[in-house]
C-alpha cells in the first residue's frame, strides 16, 4: 500500500462555465478519494501568478493568467492513497485532443489552453498549492467507506 497523500485539484473557468462541476466532483468521489477542501472563487491576478509562477517565462503565461482569472474556479483538496497520481490519471494528459476517453480532459476538452481542470504534479507542488489556495487549512475527517475502499 502507498502513502496517504493530499492533492490540489482546480476546475478552471471553462469547466465551471460549461457546468461540469458536479460531474467532475462525482468522478473523484466515486473513485474513493476523500474531499477535504472545497472553495469557489474568482482568483486574483496575484493568486494566479503565484500559482503559475513556474511558467512565468513561457510564451503562453499571460494568456494563461488572463484565462484563469476570467471567472470563478472550484478549488479542491482530495486525500487518498497515492492521491496525486490517482488524480493526474483521472484528469488525463494536458492536451484534450490527445487525452484518452474516460479521462476528464479526454471526455470534455479539445484544447491545451482550455483544458477544464488542473491537478498537482508532485508532492512538493501539492504542498505549495494547498497552502496557497487553502490558507485556513483543510477538513480533518475520514470517510467511513474507506474500510471498503482499501484492503
Ligand atoms: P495543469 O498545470 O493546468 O494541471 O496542466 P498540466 O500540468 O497538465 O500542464 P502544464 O503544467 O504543462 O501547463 C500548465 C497550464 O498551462 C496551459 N498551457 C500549457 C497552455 O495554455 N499552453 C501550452 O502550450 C501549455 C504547455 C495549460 C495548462
Amino acid at each position: 500500500m502507498g502513502d496517504m497523500e493530499t492533492t490540489f485539484v482546480m476546475i478552471k473557468p471553462d469547466g465551471v462555465q460549461r457546468g461540469l462541476v458536479s460531474d467532475i466532483i462525482g468522478r473523484f468521489e466515486n473513485k474513493g478519494l476523500r474531499l477535504v477542501g472545497l472553495r469557489q472563487l474568482k482568483p486574483s491576478h496575484e493568486l494566479a501568478e503565484t500559482h503559475y509562477a513556474v511558467h512565468s517565462e513561457r510564451p503562453f503565461y499571460s494568456g494563461l493568467i488572463e484565462f484563469i482569472t476570467s471567472g470563478p474556479v472550484v478549488a479542491m483538496a482530495w486525500t487518498g492513497i497515492g492521491a496525486i497520481t490517482v488524480a493526474r490519471n483521472l484528469i488525463g494528459p494536458t492536451d484534450g485532443k490527445e487525452a484518452p476517453p474516460g479521462t476528464i480532459r479526454g471526455d470534455f476538452s479539445m484544447d491545451i489552453g482550455h483544458n477544464v481542470i488542473h491537478g498537482s504534479d508532485g508532492p512538493e507542488t501539492a504542498r505549495f498549492e494547498l497552502e496557497l489556495w487553502f490558507p485556513d487549512g483543510l477538513v480533518d475527517w475520514v470517510r467511513d467507506t474507506e474500510i471498503h475502499i482499501y484492503e
